[in-house]
């Protein structure tokens, strides 16, 4: 391992190889801190070449490499696992943080993999775009990550996951090769398309250094609204008259009363109580009567024509129950989605929670939410009754299921959610990925077929299993 570090400092220069354990801590377990390991030590290359030089030197001494953006992940994918014969080199993206001009004709930028999703936001912003993926996590999680597990996030109901912003990538190879095409080129039809095939591979075929991305035209946020409804399904549907009303719908959100109770407490956010019906003002977000509902619908509004007047006039067309809050100004808007965008911390400061990621069909949403309770208990082994949270982008069907109480080592509970998401036809893995926790239920939703066919993907381009091992291929390669 001396050796490999020498070598490293020689490609880099030892200033950007971070072998110190104490340096290293807050590198080698997730977010969460459900996910940790031991490195040999953490590297930050600044540049596409330094990368490759990186790879070509840990592919020398048969070192496994970890590529790691903003640490983001919540289910393993970003860290190193213990048990491999030589403990793996996290490649931190920290250092690739070029953003070049926006290109205002094609709509396009370039930004290394570091960038952070709000430093590429407000960056879009002065050029008077916008990035159509934006997230809780927006000042820490980056390009390349984003990419890496095509993170969805608020605004998939509008613009679609992180693939449908990628108009290509550089990337570096396991021998150290760099691929990518950054033309940009929407009219190009020359083979495989290898930024797709990157995006959501969770840096187990390559590792992404830079990025050309596409952006929208700005659409700022007229409206907020939220809802309190009587379950998902009501969520679900009042969200289709809301969209049918007003055509701009930017984020469709829903978080269940156990989670609006636990953001108030932890969070110390004031229970939203009370009837504030459209065309309310700022004061909307400061909520003043009593709620009782079982979940809460929040979507946030842009005018495609007339401003917030027109929104206001568009949503009295929609039957909103009493426990309604419109909120038009900036500062109103954001105290609405401070209880959608503070569960995560909220949850995190009750322990480590089980997080299961699922899409679920729209029409299965109700089933699959009503089965949720029992699945939980049956799944989990505990001491005590667990805390389950479910909150997410129901506009795309994507739910995110936290359970607290159970051993974060006891993965019973995350299993017997996953198959119920499976049984309902939908997903195990929807924004978040695959990472470590997912990998053994991986074939409820991919056929045999295409998993021996990203198996024949990987061994092609990464013969020797160096990039990211564990993550989202059941062991092996
Ligand atoms: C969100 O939608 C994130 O806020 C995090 O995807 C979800 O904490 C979670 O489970
Ligand atoms: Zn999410």
């Amino acid at each position: 391992m001396r050796e490999l570090i020498a070598d490293l400092q020689a490609v880099i220069g030892s200033a950007h190889v971070l072998a110190e354990p104490d340096v290293m801590a807050g590198y080698v377990t997730d977010w969460t801190g459900r996910y940790s390991g031991v490195a040999a030590c953490v590297v930050r290359p600044a540049s596409t070449a330094a990368v490759a030089d990186v790879i070509r030197a840990c592919a020398a001494h048969g070192a496994p490499i970890v590529p790691q953006g903003g640490n983001t992940s919540l289910l393993g994918g970003s860290v190193p696992r213990d048990g491999t014969p030589i403990p793996p080199v996290i490649l931190s993206t920290g250092r690739l943080t070029s953003l070049d001009a926006v290109d205002v004709r094609s709509r396009q930028v370039g930004a290394g993999a570091g960038v952070t999703i709000a430093a590429l936001r407000a960056h879009a912003a002065a050029a008077g775009l916008s990035y159509g993926v934006d997230l809780a996590s927006r000042d820490t999680a980056t390009v390349g990550g984003t990419i890496a597990t095509n993170a969805g996030g608020i605004r998939t109901i509008r613009y679609g996951p992180t693939r449908a912003q990628v108009a290509g990538v550089t990337a570096v190879l396991a021998d150290g090769s760099v691929v990518g095409d950054m033309s940009g080129l929407t009219a190009g039809a020359a083979g495989y398309d290898i930024a797709q095939l990157l995006t959501g591979s969770e840096g187990t075929l390559a590792v992404i250094t830079a990025a050309k991305l596409r952006l929208r035209m700005a659409e700022p946020a007229a409206a907020v609204v939220m809802v309190g409804v009587a379950g998902i399904d009501a969520a679900a549907d009042l969200l289709a008259q809301i969209g049918a009303a007003v055509s701009g719908v930017l984020a469709g959100e829903y978080f269940d009363s156990a989670g609006m109770e636990l953001v108030c407490r932890a969070a110390g956010l004031p229970p939203p109580r009370g009837r504030d019906r459209p065309a309310a003002d700022a004061d909307a977000a400061r909520p003043s009567a009593r709620a009782g509902a079982a979940g809460f619908l929040l979507a946030e509004l842009t005018s495609v024509d007339g401003g917030s007047d027109d929104i206001s006039q568009r949503l009295a067309e929609v039957p909103l129950p009493d426990e309604t809050w419109v909120a038009t100004d900036t500062r109103g808007m954001a105290a609405l989605w401070a209880y959608r965008e503070r569960l995560t911390e909220a949850i995190a400061t009750t322990g480590i929670p089980h997080k299961i990621d699922v899409a679920v069909p729209a029409g299965e949403l109700g089933a699959f939410c009503s089965e949720l309770d029992d699945v939980v208990h049956s799944g989990a082994s505990h001491d005590g009754e667990p805390l389950v949270i479910v909150f997410g982008h129901i506009g795309v069907g994507n739910l995110h299921v936290n359970v607290i109480g159970p051993d974060p080592a006891d993965t019973s509970v995350d299993v017997a959610v996953a198959r119920l998401a499976a049984a309902h036809g939908g997903s195990v893995a929807a924004e978040h990925g695959v990472g470590r926790a997912k990998t053994a239920w991986f074939g409820l939703t991919r056929s045999a077929a295409e998993i021996a066919a990203m198996r024949a993907i990987k061994a092609a381009l990464d013969p020797a299993g160096l990039l990211n091992p564990g993550v989202l291929l059941p062991s092996g390669h």
